[in-house]
């Protein structure tokens, strides 16, 4: 007769496995500028993550409103592997500018996302 494994717990392993794996990937815990207020154009663009990257399958851009993309320098990690830096080319001009990034963790994770920052007059 086949072992009978509680309900119960197979119902916790699947709670606490769960969060373990999420909390592997990298996810973006700080952006410079962050777009919380508007800014003096940045020199560089600055993405703290919660894992290491793989340089060659992380990536960001940035596009002002009008859909033009803003050059950037190839992009660099710092901070112990976990921060991607793509510096600016040159000036922004004052207005909207989207960020997107789609990077790969260490452990084999991609993950994506985007936000907005504005450049004040
Ligand atoms: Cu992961």
């Amino acid at each position: 007769m086949p072992r009978k494994v509680p309900a119960a717990v197979v119902f916790l392993s699947a709670v606490l496995l769960a969060p373990v794996q999420a909390w592997a990937h990298a996810h973006l815990e700080r952006a410079v500028p962050d777009g919380r207020k508007a800014v003096a154009s940045p020199s560089e663009i600055r993405l703290d993550f919660s894992e290491g990257l793989v340089l060659p399958f992380s990536h960001l851009s940035v596009a002002a409103a009008d859909g033009h993309a803003a050059p950037l320098e190839d992009a660099v990690l710092a901070g112990q592997g976990k921060t991607l830096v793509a510096p600016f080319k040159g000036k922004l001009e004052a207005g909207l500018y989207e960020v997107q990034w789609e990077v790969l963790s260490t452990d084999g994770h991609k993950t994506s996302g985007s936000y907005r920052f504005t450049v004040a007059p």
